[in-house]
Order: C-alpha cells, then sequence, then structure tokens
C-alpha cells in the first residue's frame, strides 16, 4: 500500500463496489465500471479520509479517569484527556475484569447495533459479540433491528421466515417481465436501493423500473411524499395521510369482498382465519363496515379512487410493495399484516411478479437472486447470557433495571446493566428521544466507544477508542444476495493512532488472557484467506472455477453464481400447498393467527386491525414530521463526507414542508426554522417543495446531533437530527420495534441569533 503511485485498486462500501487511488496527494473515488447507476455517497469518502472529526488517538472522560467508573451525568458534558494505547487498553481490560467478576456478564450491554462498514471481517458487530463472548463468556444481546422491528417479528407467524419474503420473493427480473400494476406502499425511491449491508455492486432498481414501465407496469405511489418513487417509474401519486395506511387496505379489501373479486379458492386452499377475519371487515363483529368511505375519513383518500384501485388490482398481475417505514411507526405490524392479507384476498401469492414483496426496494438486497455460493462470516463463539432487550428498547433498559416488559408472548425482565460497550454503531443516530437516551446513558457505571470520528455517541463515552475507516485495512466485502465478492484493497494509512477493532479487541483479549483464543493464532490476512476458503471450497464442490486467495487478492474480484428465480418457498407453497407448506403454525398464510390472539395484547389482536395512532397532530404540534432515510449518506455515516456536507444549508440539515404550511407560518425558501415538540426541538433549513403533502415535513436522519448547551436538560440540536423530536416507544407489545418515521410536532422561523454548528469539530481536549 502506498499513497502516491497513482494506481486504483478495489474497495467496497455498503453503498457500492469501487476503485480508488492517489492521484496529485488527494484520494480518487470511481465506481465500478458495471454499475449501472452508482450512488453519490461514494464521494462522501475523499473529503472524510483525513477531516477533523476523525478521532486521532484514545482518550478518556477527563471525570472517570480521575475517579473511576460510576453514574454521571457528566457524559457528553466534560473534557477528555489523551492516553496512550498501552494505558487506554490497560484501563479498560481492567474496568471489564471488575464488572465481569463483581457482577457478571449479564451487566455489560454488548448489542452494538449498528452497520458498521461493509467488510465481513472487520465487521464491528462481529468482532465485538466475539470479544465479549470470549473474553467475558458473554453479553446482554439486543434482537432485530431499527429497520425492520415490526416485521420482523410478525412476517413469521404470518407468512414465514423474514428472508423468505423479503430476499427470496419477487425480483427485479419478474417485475419487468410480468407485473402489471404496483402498489407501492412508502415507495421504493433509488437513493434507499443505493445501500446495502455488506455491498452491493450493480444498482439496478432505476433500470427496472424504466424497463417495466415500458412495457407498461403500472407504478402507484401511496405515500406522504412525491419522490419516493423515482422519475423512471412515471407513477401516479397518491398522498396518504401518514401512519393510516392499514385504513387505506382495509377500505380496499372491502371493496373487493363487497363487488366478490376476491379470490375464495386462494382463500380457502392457502390461508387460514378468513372467517375470523370477515365479520371484521364487513363490520358483523363490531357494526362498522371497515368500506371505502370510512377508509377514506381516516387516510384522506377520495373513496371512489380506494374503490378504483380494488378494482384495478383484482383486473391485473399486482405487487404490492411495502417500505419499512410504515413499520417503523406506533401499530407498526398492522400494515405489514394487512397487505398480505389483501394480497391474499388478490390470489397472487407466489405468482411471478404478484402478490407481496414486504420492503422491496428499500435496501439492495431484495428483489435480487440469491447466491449459490455462501460468504464466511467471523464465528461469534458462545453467548452465555440468556437476557436480551428487543433493539430499540435501550433507553428503557438502562433507566428501568428489573422493569418487566412484554415481548412477543414473552414477559421478561429488564437487566441491571452496568457497562455498555459500543463499536460500529451510532445510538446518538439510530435512537429516538436522544435527549431521554443521554439521561440513560448517564445511568451506567462506564460507555465504551470504538469510533472513527467524533460522533455524539463518542462525545458521551467515558472510553473512546480510535477505529480505522474500512479505506485504511483489507476486507473482503460480500453479501448474500449480491453476486461480486470484493478484494478490498487498503488505500490509505490509519489516521493518527487508529487501529482495527480487530487489533483493539487482541490487545483487550490478550490483557484478559484469552488472546489465543481471540486470534486463534491468525492476522488480519490470515483471517480473510481462512474466510475466503468458504467461498472457494463451495465453488470448487460445484465444479466452477475457483481461485485461489491470491489469485482473488490479484484480481480484486471474484463474480458469484447466482440461484435461480425461482419465487422461492412462496412459490412452491403456492404451486402445492400440502407438499411445501409455509412454516407457520397453520401451515398456511395466517389471515388470523391463534399464537397472536393467545397473547392478549390489545395493541396486536390476532388479525390485522385499524388501531388508531396516539402520537398524531395536535394543538401545539399540527404537522407530521416524516423522519425518513437520508439520499447523501448511509445513516450518520461520514456525515461530514463532501456529498453529505454539501447538501447542508449554512451548515444545517435540509426540512422540505409544502409552500402552503410554510406560507401559514411566514416561512421562506432557505430560512432557518426551528422544529419542536414536547420532547425537544433541532434547526434546521428550509426548503419549500410541492413534493411534500400539506401537513407534513420532512427532515432525514443523519445529522449528528449538536446540543447547543450540553449542561441543558433538553438542548436545543442546532444541526438538525430528528431524533430529538421523535417518540421513544414500541410498535406494540409484540414486537416492540422502533417507531422513529413519525411524529408530531410545530415549525416556526428561528429568529434568534444563530447558533454556531460544531458537530465536526473536535471536543475540548
Ligand atoms: N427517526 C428515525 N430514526 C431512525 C430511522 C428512521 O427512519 N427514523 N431509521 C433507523 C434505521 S432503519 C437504522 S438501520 C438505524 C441506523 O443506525 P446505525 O446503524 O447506528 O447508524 P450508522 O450511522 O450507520 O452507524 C454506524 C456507526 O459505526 C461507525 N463505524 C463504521 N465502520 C466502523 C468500523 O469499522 N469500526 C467502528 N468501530 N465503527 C465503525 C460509523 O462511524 C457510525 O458512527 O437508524 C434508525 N434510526
Ligand atoms: N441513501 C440511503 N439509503 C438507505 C439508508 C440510508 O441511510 N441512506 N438506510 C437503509 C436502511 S438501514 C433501511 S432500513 C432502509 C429503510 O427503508 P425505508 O424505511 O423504506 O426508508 P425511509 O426513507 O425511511 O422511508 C421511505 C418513505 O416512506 C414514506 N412514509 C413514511 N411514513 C409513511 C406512512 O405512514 N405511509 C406511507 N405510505 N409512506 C410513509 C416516506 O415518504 C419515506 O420517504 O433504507 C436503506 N437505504
Ligand atoms: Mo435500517
Amino acid at each position: 500500500m502506498t499513497e502516491q503511485d497513482g494506481a486504483m485498486r478495489p474497495h467496497a462500501a455498503h453503498w457500492g463496489a469501487f476503485r480508488a487511488g492517489w492521484q496529485n496527494g488527494a484520494l480518487v473515488v470511481e465506481p465500478h465500471p458495471a454499475d449501472p447507476d452508482p450512488s453519490p455517497i461514494l464521494q462522501n469518502f475523499p473529503e472524510a479520509l483525513r477531516h477533523r472529526a476523525r478521532i486521532a488517538q484514545p482518550m478518556v472522560r477527563r471525570g472517570w479517569l480521575e475517579h473511576g467508573p460510576g453514574p454521571s451525568t457528566a457524559r457528553g458534558r466534560e473534557a477528555f484527556v489523551p492516553v496512550s494505547w498501552e494505558k487506554a487498553l490497560a484501563l479498560l481490560a481492567g474496568e471489564l475484569a471488575r464488572v465481569r467478576d463483581s457482577h457478571g456478564p449479564q451487566a455489560v450491554f454488548g448489542g452494538s447495533y449498528g452497520w458498521a462498514s461493509a467488510g465481513r471481517f472487520h465487521h464491528a458487530q462481529s468482532q465485538i459479540h466475539r470479544f465479549l463472548n470470549i473474553a467475558l463468556g458473554g453479553y446482554v444481546r439486543s434482537v432485530n433491528s431499527y429497520s425492520a422491528g415490526a416485521s420482523a417479528v410478525i412476517i413469521p407467524h404470518i407468512l414465514g421466515p423474514f428472508e423468505a419474503v423479503t430476499r427470496r420473493n419477487v425480483t427485479w427480473e419478474q417485475i419487468v417481465g410480468h407485473t402489471g400494476l404496483v402498489l407501492s406502499f412508502g415507495g421504493m425511491a433509488v437513493k434507499n436501493s443505493a445501500v446495502a449491508s455488506g455491498g452491493v455492486s450493480r444498482h439496478v432498481e432505476r433500470g427496472a423500473m424504466a424497463a417495466a414501465a415500458a412495457r407498461g407496469t403500472r407504478f402507484v405511489l401511496i405515500g406522504p411524499l412525491k419522490d419516493d418513487l423515482p422519475e423512471e417509474a412515471g407513477a401516479e401519486w397518491l398522498p396518504i395521510t401518514p401512519g393510516t395506511d392499514t385504513a387505506l387496505m382495509l377500505g380496499m379489501a372491502h371493496t373487493l369482498l363487497a363487488e366478490g373479486l376476491h379470490d375464495t379458492a386462494f382463500l380457502a386452499t392457502h390461508c387460514t382465519g378468513w372467517d375470523r377475519f370477515a365479520p371484521y371487515l364487513t363490520g358483523a363483529a363490531d357494526g362498522q363496515p371497515k368500506d371505502a368511505a370510512w377508509a377514506s375519513v381516516h387516510c384522506g383518500i377520495p373513496a371512489g379512487r380506494i374503490r378504483q384501485l380494488a378494482r384495478d388490482a383484482a383486473g391485473t398481475r399486482t405487487l404490492i410493495s411495502m417500505a419499512h417505514s410504515l413499520q417503523r411507526a406506533e401499530h407498526g405490524e398492522q400494515p405489514v399484516w394487512m397487505a398480505a392479507v389483501l394480497a391474499a384476498m388478490l390470489g397472487q401469492i407466489g405468482l411471478p411478479g404478484g402478490g407481496y414483496n414486504y420492503a422491496l426496494g428499500a435496501i439492495a438486497h431484495y428483489g435480487k437472486r440469491a447466491n449459490a455460493v455462501p460468504i464466511a462470516g467471523l464465528p461469534q463463539g458462545r453467548n452465555g447470557v440468556r437476557d436480551f432487550i428487543p433493539v430499540a428498547r435501550v433507553s428503557d433498559m438502562l433507566l428501568n433495571p428489573g422493569a418487566p416488559f412484554d415481548y412477543n408472548g414473552q414477559r421478561l425482565a429488564y437487566p441491571d446493566i452496568k457497562l455498555v460497550y459500543w463499536a460500529g454503531g451510532n445510538p446518538f443516530h439510530h435512537h429516538q428521544d436522544i435527549n431521554r437516551l443521554r439521561r440513560a446513558f448517564a445511568r451506567v457505571d462506564t460507555l465504551v466507544v470504538h469510533e472513527s470520528a467524533w460522533t455524539a455517541t463518542a462525545r458521551h463515552a467515558d472510553i473512546v477508542l480510535p477505529a480505522t475507516l474500512s479505506l485504511e485495512r483489507e476486507d473482503i466485502a460480500g453479501s448474500p444476495n449480491d453476486p461480486l465478492l470484493v478484494a478490498m484493497h487498503q488505500l490509505a494509512k490509519p489516521f493518527g493512532e487508529a487501529r482495527d477493532d480487530y487489533a483493539i479487541f487482541a490487545g483487550l483479549a490478550e490483557r484478559l488472557g484469552c488472546g489465543d483464543a481471540f486470534t486463534e493464532g491468525r492476522d488480519a490476512r490470515g483471517w480473510l484467506r481462512h474466510l475466503y476458503e468458504t467461498t472457494r471450497a463451495a465453488l470448487a464442490e460445484r465444479g466452477e472455477a475457483a481461485p485461489s486467495f491470491e489469485e482473488f487478492w490479484q484480481d480484486g474480484e471474484l463474480a458469484l453464481p447466482q440461484a435461480p428465480d425461482d419465487g422461492g418457498i412462496l412459490r412452491a407453497f403456492r404451486e402445492d400447498p400440502a407438499a411445501n407448506p409455509l412454516p407457520t403454525p397453520s401451515g398456511r398464510i395466517e389471515i388470523f393467527s391463534e399464537t397472536i390472539a393467545g397473547f392478549g395484547y390489545d395493541d396486536c389482536p390476532g388479525h390485522p386491525a385499524w388501531l388508531a395512532p396516539t402520537d398524531t397532530p395536535a394543538p401545539g404540534a399540527p404537522l407530521w414530521l416524516v423522519a425518513n432515510q437520508p439520499a447523501t449518506r448511509l445513516h450518520s455515516q461520514l456525515d461530514f463526507g463532501g456529498t453529505s456536507a454539501a447538501s447542508k444549508r449554512r451548515g444545517r440539515e435540509v426540512v422540505r414542508l409544502h409552500p402552503q404550511d410554510a406560507a401559514a407560518r411566514g416561512i421562506a425558501e432557505g430560512d432557518i426554522v426551528r422544529l419542536h415538540n414536547a420532547r425537544g426541538a433541532c434547526l434546521a433549513a428550509a426548503a419549500l417543495s410541492e413534493a411534500v403533502m400539506p401537513g407534513v415535513v420532512q427532515l432525514a436522519t443523519g445529522a449528528w446531533y449538536d446540543p447547543e448547551d450540553p449542561n441543558d436538560e433538553n438542548p436545543l440540536c442546532v444541526h438538525g437530527n430528528p431524533n430529538v423530536l421523535t417518540r421513544d416507544m414500541g410498535t406494540s407489545r409484540l414486537a416492540q420495534g422502533c417507531t422513529g418515521q413519525l411524529t408530531a410536532l410545530e415549525v416556526e422561523k428561528f429568529t434568534g441569533n444563530l447558533p454556531p454548528v460544531r458537530a465536526w469539530d473536535p471536543p475540548a481536549g
């Protein structure tokens, strides 16, 4: 590796495969030549690499260094003291041993949720989980994701494995060839399918939508933003009041039933519980028919359009797709379930290009063929701790040790956590109600963070260890739904004293007496060789070209064979439900679930239902906030990079609102505005847009939390992080998923002295 020679070397990120090299002292990044629609997010790298936001050396919070571990509200408020690696590792190894020996590994929260980086070996979660298992005997883990908190729990009850419904179902190829109508709930924005964990080498979504539209596929976008489908789809836009899709789907289902357009044979042969659901739909059960007129009152779409949409769906090959966003909200289980019921009534589940593909287009994994050979990950060892939390219950856990909570039919208790360890995630990005999260983090004895840059999470830590960016190490990128394995060559020297997470954990393991168990005697290159062997051996087994590790590394990439586009278990089930039952309790699609009904949750009954949200616009907070994924970065990663920084105005994140809502508040294009509700407030720069429906404002996630005065209890975020506003509550007792997509708030013109944005400045030493 050299930073001088001008050679372009292969590398990969979650947002694309690329080549990079040094020209005239600057890093130059070029997308992979085979990528038809590369992501602009790639261009965050050059500016980010040596940015002042990077962490140069190990740091310890002054109060922790001087007084030792213990609860403290000084986190995020106090200065750091730079220390040597030797001292940092000795302090941390000592603290880990103290907590393990006096409280046990069940006092360590190592959930460490987050996307980390694309390489499979240096994948930070894999590293930290392996380390905690080997060095401490385990840790309290988290289950599910912020992405799919509700759907990951409900889908296995009603259809089968989450992966079968998302990753091995309807492909873009099938849509181009077969689909007549795509009902796209929440859209399929190509900025979202720009990314896939582990990497994506070809961005095919825009081209597929263009090809399908050219053949005659009709796209209907149901959502609050007009630009959630690309121009190429030629979509009709049906603006819908956020959080009301279940009502719309019920209205469509009622129309199908009333007009005899439902597939009674499919409901009889492939589903269970239609007889329990139909009385709810017709109103026989509760006196309220869920007809189009009723639905219209809730969702704001005229009844005539709802009826017509139902007829249109019954008249052609129809695919229902649904963004993750709909279930990242109160009662998020309901639209996921109701969409399955609607697709079942249409009788098209399992047909090429028809039925239901949950999350298609939300991430680039979906709508693709699966690879025919595996890609290995780092072995995790065994976690000896049974306690876990649904991932988005982290503040609840830290604030309420011992308190009971419900999850998927179980009654569990929150563990008593003394030490929190994070590597590869940013809770000050992903979690809701950040001011509450700060109070939660103040409760623990020690917060440890490995980070490459000074995120708010790093600023709130007691021990901050500087981690390399993927550009500064070697790795292998790949994902089960992408046909390219990439040899990620090292492109730059580590920044400052930054180390790989692997090296940090190896150093700690050695001090804790388990160095060999952690490393198994391998260096990083040794592990890459070891992990690659799984793929190579599988290729050889299939009788295909199986290059050696050296050849792979030299070539920079390896094309992987793919499985046939066979529709997965849903197709097999459709064709022969007796021979190929679904892995649900009934072996069928569960329109009514005895299991879920048996849990007795009023917030998730035995069949899909309209459960009105409680966090809705009201006096004082009359607008909906849609806090969706950012177009110019992945979450909070490299917020300080070129593409992300260029999207800001006057240094702030941009909030979009309808000109009508802006005019009513005296807000003009480019004004700095203050978004606020009962939980918090942030600043952002206003952009007026008719692509946002009236009554809605849209502020993407990812701007780093930047408290005006960190000593305040509820400080103003001057940069535009929407999670100071969102509510920290579970989707329901079933899944306890994250509800960060939507909340209610007010927006006003900001007239005070404009505070500076300091999010990317290192904290005071
Ligand atoms: N309001 C609201 N909130 C949301 C959402 C929403 O829709 N609305 N969406 C949610 C969703 S779907 C998700 S998935 C989450 C995402 O939440 P996260 O996955 O936590 O967000 P990232 O910014 O990807 O955080 C990854 C962090 O890991 C660091 N990192 C990267 N590589 C490495 C490495 O090799 N080593 C170490 N030590 N660190 C590394 C990065 O610098 C970054 O700070 O956010 C959720 N939050
Ligand atoms: N560029 C980029 N791409 C990403 C990510 C990123 O950070 N950056 N993150 C990735 C990750 S981890 C995930 S999980 C996925 C997330 O995928 P999604 O959750 O699907 O993505 P979002 O952008 O949050 O939401 C999509 C759209 O849903 C619409 N929407 C919100 N509420 C409602 C509603 O109640 N009803 C309807 N009909 N529509 C609604 C909004 O208009 C929003 O723009 O994105 C992935 N893709
Ligand atoms: Mo996600």
